[in-house]
Parts: C-alpha cells; sequence; structure tokens
C-alpha cells in the first residue's frame, strides 16, 4: 500500500457554505515518478533531480522530505535526504512522517 486517501471540502469564509467533497489520493510512497510502481526508476528520477539534468522531475513530485513545520516546502531544495527516501521507500520502510499537516 502506501498511498492515502483523503476527502477535500472548501469551506466559504463568509456564509460557512461547503463545497461538495472531493476524494483525493496520493500517490505510493516513494514513487516520485507517479506511475503507481515503487522501483529503482524513482530513485535515479530524484538524483537526476538533485543534479538537475534535462527530465527531472517537478519539486512535487522529486520533494519526499518534510521541512521542520511538517508541511511540503515549494521552495526548499530537493536533496540527498530526499533520494534517501527514496531508497527506504524502496527497500520498504515505512512513511516516517507525521499526518495531516495545519493549513497557514
Ligand atoms: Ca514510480
Amino acid at each position: 500500500m502506501g498511498w492515502s486517501a483523503y476527502d477535500v471540502q472548501i469551506v466559504r469564509k463568509s456564509d460557512r457554505r461547503a463545497s461538495p467533497l472531493l476524494g483525493v489520493t496520493t500517490t505510493t510512497w516513494g514513487d516520485a515518478t507517479g506511475d503507481g510502481t515503487r522501483n529503482v526508476l524513482d530513485v535515479s528520477a530524484i538524483v537526476d533531480t538533485v543534479k538537475q539534468v534535462s527530465g527531472k522531475l517537478p519539486k512535487v513530485q522529486a520533494q519526499l522530505q518534510q521541512d521542520a513545520a511538517s508541511a511540503p516546502d515549494p521552495l526548499m531544495n530537493i536533496n540527498v535526504l530526499d533520494i534517501s527516501n527514496a531508497v527506504d521507500a524502496l527497500k520498504g520502510l515505512p512513511y516516517p512522517f507525521g499526518g495531516l499537516s495545519i493549513c497557514p
């Protein structure tokens, strides 16, 4: 397994009116390429992203590491810690971070 499913809903602040629920599913832990499988190609893709070679992944896919605030930081660089997380995921280690973070 290694993925999560969420129901997301927007609540308008002015009148507290809520949108319908939207089901969202994350990718499998360590599946950086998003192809539904977790293998050495995911690690390789993150290495390429760190090296900034052509064909690198978008940051939202390559960043497996959480920041100190327990939320993905779009400004944080992809680094060796993300490669290490991809190797851990490939080895079958569980997702090491906590659950949901608080929205700013
Ligand atoms: Ca993959």
